[in-house]
């Protein structure tokens, strides 16, 4: 079996960076992004905090209180999660790093993996110039940094994303495995939680290396055999786990917001195929088909309305597609009074592509 080559790609401070493009002026401040309980004012906790808030002590899941008091006297500015928003933006940097890679993952709203073996002829400078362009492209189409980890299967990608960030890039090659790995701590690799490293504490296993070493018999009995087994192999960097694309969408839908609340069919339709062909590019880019049309206004009053329609048959025609939300948009205007003020179009009841094309032969009776 060809040595494969696997990239761990995840953006930096993502939400918090999602805010700092929308809003420019917040640029160099400490950015906190915060899940607000509603409780009082300052109750709940931070979602992700940008850099410079980090150098403050204020991260991940720590009280907002907490985060104010670390933040005492600095112009700081703390905001409401907009995961709306994040996702729309994730989505967009997923369809392009979907775009460069022979199989791909997403493991988070902000990660995902890459094989990218065959395009890169299993060659590591080649993988190196091409994550160099998957981070040119997300700066470049969507304003936003990524740190890039790239060796020879997923476990090595994500511990190597994770060394240099933000806007890093680290390469590990198969005959450097062995001493990257050696010199972390456990906690490092992916399943060693906290009380995991504090057993493996008390057995006086604190780097990966020490890890490798131990003897695999006495971690399989403290452990059970699948976890044990799992550790042993970890800290070799062995891992044969294959990127998968995870199972089929339910749906692919983009929604936007209009320039100013109407209800001119023009204006709105406008935007809408807009919305129509880039949800066409990424139903395309994953091959499938769709059955079902529908669109979604938000009204000035914030008042969610939906409208569909089901084919008998699936269809991967745009002109369909566009049409239906023409009409289903008409349809809606005719019956209500409201202005719209965000409008959106989805796909659904979605099938492979190639499904289609294995019940068809297999209805006519003859395979190819
Ligand atoms: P991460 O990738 O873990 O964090 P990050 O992107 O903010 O920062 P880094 O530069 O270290 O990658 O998580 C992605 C997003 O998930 C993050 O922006 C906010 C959200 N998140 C939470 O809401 N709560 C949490 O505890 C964590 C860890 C993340
Ligand atoms: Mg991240």
């Amino acid at each position: 079996m060809q040595a494969r080559i696997v990239m761990l790609v995840d953006l930096d401070y993502f939400f918090a960076q999602c805010e700092e493009r929308r809003k420019p002026a917040i640029r160099g401040k400490p950015v906190v992004v915060c899940v607000y309980s509603g409780r009082t004012e300052d109750s709940g906790a931070v979602s992700t905090a940008n850099y410079v808030a980090r150098k403050y002590g204020v991260k991940s899941g720590i009280p907002i209180s907490l985060a104010k008091k670390k933040l005492k006297g600095v112009d700081a500015v703390f905001l409401p999660v907009d995961k709306e928003f994040y996702r729309e933006v994730s989505d967009r940097i997923m369809e392009i790093l979907r775009s460069h890679a022979d199989s791909f993952e997403q493991v988070g709203i902000d990660e995902a993996y890459l094989d990218v073996t065959q395009r890169t002829k299993g060659n590591h400078q080649e993988a190196e110039k091409l994550a160099e362009t998957i981070k040119d492209d997300v700066l470049d189409q969507q304003k936003l940094t990524c740190s890039i980890g790239v060796g020879p299967n997923k476990l090595v990608a994500k511990i190597a994303a994770d060394i240099q960030k933000p806007d890093g890039l680290t390469l590990v090659r198969p005959e450097e495995v062995q001493i990257f790995l050696s010199y972390l701590p456990v906690r490092r690799l992916v399943g060693v939680g906290r009380k995991t490293e504090k057993k493996l504490d008390t057995l006086d296993v604190r780097t990966v290396g020490q890890l490798g070493r131990f003897d695999v018999q006495r971690l399989i009995d403290v452990f059970g055999r699948k976890l044990g087994t799992y550790f042993h192999n970890a800290a070799f960097g062995i891992d044969d786990e294959p990127v998968q694309e995870r199972s089929e969408p339910e749906s692919v839908s983009r929604i936007s917001t209009l320039k100013e609340d109407t209800r001119d069919l023009e204006v709105i339709l406008n935007e809408a195929y807009r919305l129509c062909d880039e949800v066409y590019s990424r139903l395309l880019q994953r091959e499938l088909i769709y059955r079902s049309v529908s669109i979604h206004i938000v009204a000035s009053d914030l008042s969610v309305h939906s409208r569909s329609k089901t084919f008998d048959n699936p269809t991967s025609d745009l002109e369909t597609f566009k049409n239906t939300v023409k009409e289903l948009l008409e349809k809606f205007l005719g019956e209500s009074d409201v202005e719209a003020r965000r409008v959106g179009v989805k796909l659904s009841n979605l099938t492979k592509k190639e499904d289609l094309q294995k019940q068809i032969t297999n209805f006519f009776g003859y395979s190819k």
